[in-house]
């Protein structure tokens, strides 16, 4: 049998291999799952297909760490069982403590019938025995199409479980369904924790998570065929869920079916599957596909909305560091930053917007300028950019330009917190908004980071760099 480690060194060459975001040792990964921590170690579980760097029928990987950031392989957690209702995949799902007991709740796949089971662990999450009486619900209720009914969100209120359950009611939208059992094991439908309009919120809801956080609740989804994940926040009274708000929890593009869980400092922290921006043919050749997001701590915001950050922990992977302060950027010069080169690195800079019409950063910029991944913030639309039309020059990349809206406040500074990890450019601005995507260059030497204003100048206030370890343990 092939060890993890040996895989993961079979793979370091490869020059767009993240190497401080979890990935699997080889081949394919998409969604979080059983996101856990069990007396002190943090588990990770992932979507993830041994035989191929493509989706295909699904196992779940498994990964722990003691401290959030640097991670140690495990063997595979779950795999599906010939003629099992898991024969087809083993999709995804979540993990509670069942008074001491690890419980697992996930899709079992046959066919294209998804259906709940359950499977418990004896020894500390290594291994799982499935119970003999999966699936735990037969069927998706009347109403609800049978053949997407799948991923779980389970928790308990005074003695009895609930579970959400993301669906789609056709006609309708997608929707999360609500069961409730004493013993995990057998179910009754209670109805629609919440049910969206398939006009805004997509036809069908993947990956429900929910979650108290400060005086609401969230409703984490993941819609098809909208490409990315939303969050809902709002009220929760007698079983039902009512949005009042909504955001995108990342609009960079890459961001997909996050999980969420509360540690034992009662954080709330999310990771989610950073797809891949390139073709498939690229992904089966490089023998490796799809990147888990760095862990985000989640927060209320005064108005209502969520904010995320990365978690503290990340400092500890800082390295090598460089300061600058005080820099007035103009569109007449490049302010190319001097002795910083680099595939790994972790950014926070501040900028006062002065009088440009836009600004912001390149990274993974070759000497010459020729190639580069840009943030800007632009001033009159209040949008914040990542913009891919210059990060590789093969055809087989994606090279767009995602964004959303921030909106600064009169005098407010633009903070960008941005962690640069090869193909992996993830970013966090002003401490609560998110924009991540992938990105390929093609060039050895795109290891740069140059600043740039606009129609006017700006204010670098500061800069910070670290050069950034390695998670592998
Ligand atoms: N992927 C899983 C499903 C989930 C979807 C299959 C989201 O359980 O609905 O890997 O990426």
């Amino acid at each position: 049998m092939t060890i993890p480690n040996e895989q993961r060194n079979r793979l370091a060459h490869d020059p767009h291999r993240p190497h401080y975001h979890f990935l699997a040792p080889a081949s394919w990964l998409n969604d979080p799952n059983g996101l856990i921590q069990w007396r002190g170690q943090y588990h990770l579980f992932y979507q993830h297909n041994p035989d191929a760097a493509r989706f295909g029928k699904i196992y779940w990987g498994h990964a722990t760490s003691a401290d959030l950031v640097h991670w140690q392989d495990l063997p595979i957690a779950l795999a599906p069982t010939p003629d099992g209702p898991d024969a087809d995949g083993c999709w995804s799902g979540c993990i509670v403590d069942d008074d001491g007991v690890p419980t697992m709740l996930y899709t079992g796949l046959r066919g294209r019938v998804q259906r709940p089971c359950l499977a418990t662990s004896a020894d500390g999450l290594l291994t799982w025995t499935k119970y003999p009486g999966n699936p735990v619900i037969a069927a998706a209720p009347l109403g609800v199409d049978q053949i997407e009914f799948r991923d779980h969100c389970v928790w308990k209120e005074n003695d009895m479980w609930y579970q959400a359950i993301g669906s789609r009611i056709p006609d309708i939208g997608g929707a999360a369904l609500l069961y409730r059992s004493p013993n995990l094991r057998d179910w009754e439908y209670m109805h629609p924790l919440c049910t969206g309009v398939a006009s805004e919120t997509g036809t069908i809801w993947e990956c429900p998570d929910f979650f108290p956080l400060g005086d609401a609740h969230v409703l984490a989804i993941s819609p098809i065929p909208l490409r990315k994940s939303l969050y809902l926040v709002g009220s929760y009274a007698d079983h039902r869920f009512t949005p009042e708000r909504m955001g995108e929890i990342d609009v960079g593009g890459h961001f997909y079916a996050p999980q969420t869980l509360r540690d034992e400092r009662g954080r709330r922290i999310m990771f989610g599957w950073l797809w891949e921006g390139r073709s498939e043919a690229a992904q089966l050749a490089a023998g490796w596909a799809g990147v888990m997001s760095l862990p985000r701590v989640l927060s209320p915001r005064h108005d209502g909305r969520v904010s995320f950050a990365p978690a503290p922990e990340l400092a500890a992977l800082r390295g090598a560091h460089r300061r600058w302060a005080g820099l007035q950027i103009t569109y007449a010069s490049a302010h190319v930053l001097p002795e910083i080169q680099g595939d790994s690195v972790e950014i926070v800079a501040e900028f006062a917007a002065g009088d440009a019409a836009a600004f912001g950063l390149d990274m993974r910029r070759s000497p010459d300028g020729a190639e580069y991944t840009r943030i800007v913030y632009d001033r009159a639309r209040q949008r914040i950019e990542i913009d891919r039309r210059r990060s590789s020059s093969s055809a087989e990349d994606q090279h767009d330009v995602q964004g959303g809206m921030l909106e600064l406040a009169d005098g407010e500074a633009l903070r960008l917190h941005i962690f640069v990890d090869r193909s992996v450019v993830e970013v966090f601005a002003n401490d609560h908004m998110c924009l991540t995507s992938r990105v390929y260059p093609s060039r050895p030497d795109s290891l740069g980071v140059a600043l740039f204003a606009q129609g006017g100048a700006a204010e670098l206030r500061s800069i910070d760099l670290w050069e950034v370890g390695s998670i592998w343990l």
